[in-house]
């Protein structure tokens, strides 16, 4: 019920020109994958958003942002908004990445309010949550993601919430990434990563009630095409956020290909 997505986060990689020999490489195959049976998004870097909508159109490949300021407009020197986003063809937006909460200090606040911004301007906001080595070896683990997933709910559900985005709630994207297990060639066990993945699911309906069937729950961490089926076998995985093994043309075919 739930179509398995596999998002690329392409982070600080590619210029425009590396963008879009990307696509150029991949454009024929990228055809041939049936978006109801897996979903593929590439998240780039803003500059090579512009234009990459357009490049795969004919595709069932859809384009996302890696961030995005929560309010409309305003003085945020340096930031980009939702509607610029949006008119550029950009679906959804990463949000709460651990490489930023570390090298933006954005809080679990903020992620929430952004949740929200993206819900309301239509996008699909995926929603990142992990924790650290150290808190893992701690024990800290289920209530710190439990943490981090009600700071989203408990906004999107308060009281003063605008109206229309109850309805939005099922298009909510989380992805379980342990810190530990990013760009170090570590990967969760498939068994460690259901544990939390299915806790996710838990606080979401407890939060959401039976729209939290809807949610769709990724985990990110060293994904690659040879361990991404093991986790998609998992009831509660419904598909992967993938930084570097995103980046070659033949690996994130391989990925919706194993997806
Ligand atoms: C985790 C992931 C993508 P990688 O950051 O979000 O990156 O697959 O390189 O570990």
């Amino acid at each position: 019920m739930r179509t398995p997505l596999i998002a690329g986060n392409w982070k600080m990689y590619k210029t425009r020109k590396e963008a879009f020999a990307f696509v150029d490489a991949l454009k024929d195959l990228l055809a041939t994958f049936d978006p109801k049976r897996v979903e593929g998004w590439i998240c780039a870097p803003y500059l090579a958003l512009v234009g990459l909508p357009e490049a795969l159109a004919g595709t069932s490949v859809r384009v996302g942002a890696q961030n995005v300021h929560q309010d409309k407009e305003g003085a945020h020197t340096g930031e980009v908004s939702l509607a610029m986003l949006s008119e550029v063809g950009v679906e959804a937006v990463i949000l709460g990445h651990s490489e930023r909460r570390a090298d933006c200090g954005e809080t679990d606040r903020a992620v929430a309010e952004k949740t929200e911004a993206v819900l309301l301007a239509g996008l699909t906001p995926i929603v990142c949550v992990g924790e650290t080595l150290e808190q893992r070896e701690g024990g800290q683990t289920a209530a710190l993601i439990a943490a981090q997933v009600s700071a989203v709910v408990e906004h999107l559900t308060r009281a003063d919430a605008p109206e229309e985005l109850a309805s939005k709630l099922a298009r909510l994207v989380f992805a379980y990434e342990p810190i530990w297990a990013i760009g170090t060639g570590k990967t969760a066990s498939v068994a460690d990563a259901s544990t939390v993945i299915t806790g996710i699911r838990a606080t979401l309906t407890r939060g959401l009630g039976s729209r939290a069937e809807a949610v769709r729950i990724l985990y990110g961490g060293s994904v690659k095409p040879d361990n991404l089926g093991a986790f998609l076998a998992e009831r509660d995985i419904d598909g992967a956020l993938v930084g570097g093994a995103s980046l070659a043309p033949d690996s994130f075919a391989a990925l919706l290909t194993v997806a």
